[in-house]
């Protein structure tokens, strides 16, 4: 027996060198065992690992290791998000290339990443800025570009007047850049795009296939790409009011049931119609040009104070030629949704209650919800968007809303003017292109080049990849690619004339679209994939990461791999099979009495009369505890993993992201909960050497029976062989980490009965200590192989594979009976299934249930009906 603490410190470099001496994390193409694809989203190389990520591979590793003792060709890379505005803004305020802070930084991550002992192919590491990643990744821009995929539009962008760049809509936050802070403006340029929306339908319609997905993160894709079924109206317009002319309006509305609620139109202020007006009427030009100024983001337009300016223009109602309605130019309506222009009806909805409201136009409601009385019901402040019966409607009153869209469609469907139709069925996308183009220096170059005689002219596939120049400099705002001297000079591949590279780089979320792919072959110089691979090796069958990329990151990575089939890179539509989203790692936060906030290692937590006090622990100084929060270095609430790692061991680090709460939920970072985890591995460690000990006496044949003991042990360490094994499948780590506690507990309840057991007993006790190490290897995988050595086993245990439960030992020891007390059911009792009667018996009598419902009167008899019932008669 051991009396050793076991020591992580110099235990888990010794054992990660070995594994990386021996590769074994290192998948093979060629291996003919089933794959099985973990991927954790790949982080940006800022400088240092934080404990999210520590959390995040945790997960993908226990997941890994398990499926590799399963038996799984498991596929685990790991790569880095390179490119970015990070390392440009290093380069201006420390004067380093971007390229040498990038790969500085993926150094020093990787040494980190390391230390936490992950089951990681590095084989396989790349980095999107390397040259040899990007060229394909240009490969592909111009395979999209040939396949229609690819356009170039001029668009209005966000203009971020600070960092000089274009900025996604998702990149605007309350109207201001999401890392400058500026306010933004709105600008047009013309931008290369992605036609992502010709997969709109179809992007939507898989989302019913992806049933290893969060519901959560498949109805924030499903209202983000946003499919709405409407009726488009061409309004006539009273052309005595337009401006040269114009005889009609065109609109779009999910609505066409509100139409005898209608009170007013509106158009964008982008809209034709009202560039038209405004050229007439200065006032309008000015209101037009403070709404553009503002910006039509819908983050802007969702908080603005809705604002409009009658433009005197009326449009007659489709179905009474007598009734006119104002069209006001607005600032909520947007010129990229449907037409750019609205019917408002207040009454049913509230932007448009709203806007009524403040310029005076009244409501009439058209849908009376249920057991309203249609005489008494008005609108006010609030429209009311829900069912009802159609009222104040002419020919609709009386109908259900859907029944009044139908009739209302059906009407204006064939109604002609000129010789079109005035109403046409549309199904609208909320989805938007994307726009790829930004203007940075430090992102993959958009392989194009721009010819005065030739315009747009694609590079050559051959004359790929298309690289940054080193030597740019980052002395003055804007994109250094631009301000280089030399570099965007070229000749023209086509005519042979002077003409200039395109200066705009991709969009860094293009990078991150296809990495998956590229991990399945990165070897492969000529090509992004190599198919037959990518197509045996793909899907990801786990992929995970944090919800704030459930979104953007998701879908245009489910874009890309249909336009990587479309293109012939790849043979499937869904790049990730089954998708886990994370909680977040969140700590207190602590201040002192001037609001500073101080870090965790700062402070002294100690429990006072039931309460938690802090104090500085140099000084004594008083600190208030504040809320949890989201680790944030504005917070002060961090904590650093390398500081944990040496304080601990990766281990104990590992077992404690696992322990506390579901993976999907936050976890409460807590010092007290991380040094109970290091006792747990102490304990462990114990546990196997004293089990060593017993194991050494054990018989090496199976014995042929065994006692109740023995029986005992067996089935608790098969018991929990069974969980932890569905629990690791289902991702519920916590729940894994309790079975295992419980198990440690019984094999412990075993050992302590002493250290001369009989032979079936000692022959279990190895047989546990054996299935203990498996079941938490996944975890902690560093100690798991020490505990391997100490019980005599060949090889590594990362190579091991996973016990073989026995199903027998599995079947349920007790069993329920139904308690009757004179044939009336008065409860039910558990008993062991092996008890005998008078056992059984005596249980029945015990329950309150029964002596209450016998009321003091002695009992006659009792009948057991064996498994079933059992009645008590007075
Ligand atoms: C009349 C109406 C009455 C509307 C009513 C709604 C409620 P979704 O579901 O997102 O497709 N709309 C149409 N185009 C717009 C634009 N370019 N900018 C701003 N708003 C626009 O929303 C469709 C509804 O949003 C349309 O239906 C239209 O208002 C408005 F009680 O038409 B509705
Ligand atoms: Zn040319």
């Amino acid at each position: 027996m051991t009396s050793e603490r076991y020591n992580a410190r110099e235990s888990e470099p010794r054992w990660q060198r070995q594994w990386d001496e021996k590769a074994i994390f290192a998948s093979k193409n060629d291996d003919p065992r089933p794959k099985y694809y973990v991927l954790e989203m790949f982080p940006y190389p800022s400088g240092r690992i934080h404990i999210g990520h520590v959390r995040n591979y945790t997960l993908g590793d226990v997941l890994a290791r398990y499926m590799r003792a399963k038996g799984f060709n498991v596929l685990h890379p790991m790569g880095w998000d390179a490119f970015g505005l990070p390392a440009e803004n290093a380069a201006i305020e420390r004067k380093v290339a971007p390229k040498a802070w990038t790969y500085d930084n993926i150094a020093a991550m990787k040494k980190q990443l390391r230390s936490i002992g992950l089951s990681l192919d590095w084989s396989r590491e790349f980095a999107t800025c390397d040259p040899s990643y990007y060229r394909h990744q240009q490969k592909l821009f111009l395979d999209f570009l040939r396949a229609g995929l690819v356009e170039r539009e001029k668009r209005k962008v966000n203009w971020d007047p600070v960092d000089m760049t274009v900025l996604a809509n998702e990149q605007v936050i309350d109207g201001r850049g999401w890392r400058s802070g500026a306010v933004v403006e709105q600008r047009e340029m013309n931008q290369w795009v992605f036609k992502i929306t010709k997969y709109s339908q179809e992007l939507l319609d898989a989302l019913d296939t992806l049933d290893r997905w969060p519901d959560k993160v498949r109805l924030m894709q499903r209202n983000w790409i946003g499919r709405s079924e409407g009726l488009l109206i061409r309004f006539a317009l009273d052309t005595a009011t337009t401006p040269a002319g114009e005889s009609e309006l065109k609109i779009f509305t999910t609505r066409p049931d509100t139409l005898f609620g209608a009170k007013f139109m509106a158009i964008s202020a982008d809209h034709p119609l009202a560039q038209a007006a405004a050229a007439k009427d200065p006032k309008l030009a000015e209101f037009i040009a403070e709404v553009k100024r503002i910006g039509t983001a819908q983050e802007i337009i969702d908080t603005a104070e809705k604002q409009g300016f009658d433009t005197g223009i009326k449009a007659i109602h489709p179905f009474d030629p007598n009734w006119k309605l104002p069209v006001y130019v607005a600032n909520f309506v947007l010129m990229e949704y449907g037409t750019g222009a609205i019917f408002g009806c207040p009454a049913h909805d509230q932007r448009d209650l709203d806007f009524v409201n403040k310029y005076g136009l009244g409501n009439t409601p058209v849908v009376c919800p249920e057991g309203q009385d249609p005489k008494s019901f008005v609108i006010t402040d609030t429209a009311y968007d829900g069912d009802g019966r159609m009222i104040n409607s002419r020919f609709l009153d009386g109908m259900t809303i859907e029944q009044a869209k139908e009739e209302v469609a059906k009407r204006l469907e064939s109604e002609l003017r000129g010789n079109a139709p005035v109403g046409e069925r549309q199904v609208n996308f909320r989805l938007r292109d994307w726009g790829i183009s930004r203007q940075r220096y430090w992102g993959c170059p958009i392989p194009i080049i721009h010819c005065p005689k030739c315009d747009v002219v694609p590079v050559p596939d051959s004359a790929l990849p298309v690289t940054l120049p080193e030597d740019a400099t980052f002395d003055k705002p804007g994109n250094a690619l631009d301000h280089h001297p030399i570099w965007k000079h070229v000749t023209c591949p086509k005519c042979g004339g002077p003409a200039q590279r395109e200066t705009d780089t991709m969009d860094t979320f293009v990078d991150s679209s296809w990495y998956f792919a590229r991990f399945t072959d990165p070897w492969n110089e000529t090509s992004p994939t190599t198919p037959a691979v990518a197509d045996r090796m793909m899907p990801v069958d786990q992929y995970i990461g944090g919800v704030e990329h459930a979104i953007l990151h998701l879908l245009y990575s489910r874009f890309f791999t249909r336009a990587m089939k479309a293109t012939g890179h790849i043979a499937m539509d869904e790049p990730f099979a089954g998708m886990f989203t994370q909680g977040m790692v969140v700590h207190e936060t602590y201040q002192k009495a001037d609001g500073t906030y101080v870090t965790p290692a700062e402070v002294k937590v100690e429990v006072i009369g039931g309460e938690r006090r802090a104090t500085m622990i140099y000084g004594d100084e008083e600190i208030t505890i504040g809320p949890i929060e989201k680790m944030s270095k504005s917070k002060k609430n961090t904590v650093d993993p390398d500081d944990i790692i040496a304080a601990y061991g990766a281990d104990v680090a590992r077992w404690f992201m696992l322990s506390d709460s579901p993976p999907d939920r936050d976890v409460i970072w807590s010092d007290e909960r991380v040094q109970g985890a290091a006792r747990f591995v102490q304990r462990l460690w114990r546990l196997v050497n004293e089990s060593a000990e017993i194991a050494k006496a054990a018989p090496a044949a199976r014995p042929a029976s065994f006692g109740p003991e023995a029986l005992a042990l067996r089935k608790a360490a098969h018991g929990a062989l069974d969980k932890v094994s569905s629990g690791i499948e289902r991702l519920h780590f916590n729940v894994c980490l309790a079975h295992i506690r419980e198990f440690a507990n019984a094999l412990a309840e075993t050992l302590a009965k002493g250290d001369k057991p009989a032979p079936d007993v000692a022959w279990a006790v190895r047989e546990a200590a054996v299935i203990l190490v498996n079941l938490f290897a996944p975890m902690m995988p560093h100690l798991a192989e020490e505990c391997w050595q100490v019980l005599g086993r060949e090889g590594l245990i990362s190579e091991a594979s996973w016990p073989q439960i026995e199903r027998d030992l599995l079947v349920e020891d007790s069993v329920t009976l139904v308690v009757q007390v004179n044939g009336k059911k008065r409860g039910d009792v558990t008993v062991p299934r092996a008890a005998e009667n008078p056992e059984i018996e005596a249980a029945v009598l015990a329950l309150d249930a029964v002596k209450a419902a016998m009321g003091g009167k002695p009992v006659r008899k009792v009948i057991v009906v064996p498994m079933r019932i059992v009645n008590v008669v007075g």
